[in-house]
């Protein structure tokens, strides 16, 4: 109902993100979100036999705001789940995806919230229109173009696994993208570095892992791919003169090793398997480059709720009136915990997972209770979402 919308209002406002220098940083830039399928924040400034497996990366983020501590919260919808916490601020769905259930809502999404500036919105994928039914739930979000398999030349030859192949995707989307009205908000979601990580041999840049575990080996190299896919994309928007006034987004969208073939991680890392590792690795990447703007790494703790209210900060769009579970990671409460679907958290003092509490810093088991008053925190904001998304309510919020 309405109140319980002004419920949800009331939590939010009680928790107002704090000011920060980087307050409009990008404003009026267009902006470029890149989804990097499956890539866990274990593989920057990683080797394997000597090699990098993010040369790429891992130059970018010397001239940018690198966030490493910033958690995967999707849950069953995958993509479709980062896309929707991106997009609209929200918690995703504890079965399913909010994509396929809930396309009907009403949202105050980022296309609308820029639309207002004068934005331009655009994804740009590779797969299948319908997959994840994107088609109809970017029309609910705001979108003005879904640039989908259709748009490209999709061929035996550059395609691999679930469809064309990171190189030409981009390659192609190049042409696409510079007929574009500015300023733009266009997120590309990459497909190559999907499980089970195929790759033909000319493709690979670098040579396997060699660990117990062939999917953790061949992961690297699918992630090599996609680190030499986004070069030559970064490459040819400097060609078009489209990069000097963009800022750059580009966010692991969830886990690639699941818990099954994780060992093989812990090998590659040559760490202990213990639950709070395992919990560490769910760590994504999150690189915002502004042009012209120095780097700075940010270690405070992040989910990939928080990635929204960071883009509107930096563009300098106030959060007053935009509606969201996150925070912008400038100045982020580390005491606030990063939620997970499950009702587990990350908080700077305290970890909770598979019901055990475990202190922060020296990673030991600890007495439940102390995990108590963030575990109340967790459950209210999980559910004052979900009461969002199932009662549709953003329809009473302005
Ligand atoms: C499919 C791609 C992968 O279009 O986004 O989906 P995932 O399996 O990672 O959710
Ligand atoms: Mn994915």
């Amino acid at each position: 109902s309405a109140s319980d919308a002004e419920a949800s209002a009331e939590y939010v406002q009680s928790h107002e993100d704090k000011p920060s220098d980087y307050f409009g940083a990008a404003k009026g830039m267009n902006v470029v979100l890149i989804s990097m399928e499956s890539t866990q924040n274990f593989v920057i400034n990683q080797k394997v036999n000597g090699q990098e497996i993010t040369p790429f990366l891992n130059s970018l983020i010397k001239d940018s705001f690198y966030f490493s501590q910033v958690y995967d919260q999707t849950a069953q919808g995958k993509t479709s789940d980062s896309e929707f916490m991106i997009d609209t601020g929200l918690y995703p769905l504890s079965s399913g995806s909010a994509f396929v259930r809930k396309t009907e809502n009403a949202y105050r999404s980022l296309p609308h919230i820029l639309s207002d500036k004068d934005y331009y919105s655009a994804v740009f994928h590779g797969n299948e229109a319908s997959f994840w039914n994107r088609e109809a739930m970017y029309d609910s979000l705001g979108y003005n173009r879904y640039f989908s398999k259709a748009d490209y030349l999709v061929t035996d030859e550059n395609s691999v696994n679930y469809g064309i192949k990171d190189i030409p995707f981009f390659q192609q989307s190049i042409q696409h993208l510079e007929k574009l009205q500015n300023p733009f908000y266009a997120r590309f979601i990459t497909l190559t570095n999907h499980f089970p990580f195929l790759l033909e041999e000319e493709d690979q840049f670098i040579p396997e892992a060699s660990t117990s575990e062939m999917v953790v080996n061949r992961y690297v190299t699918t992630v090599r791919y996609q680190d030499e896919a986004i070069k030559t994309f970064f490459q040819d928007l400097k060609a078009s003169g489209l990069y000097e006034n963009t800022m750059f987004v580009l966010y692991g969208d969830h886990y690639g090793i699941s818990d099954k073939y994780e060992h093989g991680v812990l090998e590659l890392l040559g760490q202990e398997d213990t639950i709070v590792n395992r919990m560490k690795l769910q760590s994504v990447p999150l690189i915002i480059h502004v042009p012209g703007v120095e780097g700075k790494t940010f270690s405070n703790i992040g989910g990939e709720i928080d990635i929204r209210a960071t883009i509107l900060h930096l563009l300098g769009i106030s959060d007053e009136d935009n509606f969201s579970f996150g925070h912008n990671l400038f100045t982020r409460d580390p005491n606030h915990p990063v939620i997970f679907r499950d009702g587990s958290f990350i908080a700077k003092d305290y970890l909770y997972k598979a019901g055990k509490c475990f202190k922060s810093e020296s990673e030991a088991e600890t007495d439940i209770n102390s995990c108590e008053p963030l575990m109340d925190i967790s459950r209210k904001e999980l559910g004052l979402s979900d009461n969002i998304v199932h009662g549709d309510l953003m329809r009473f919020m302005e």
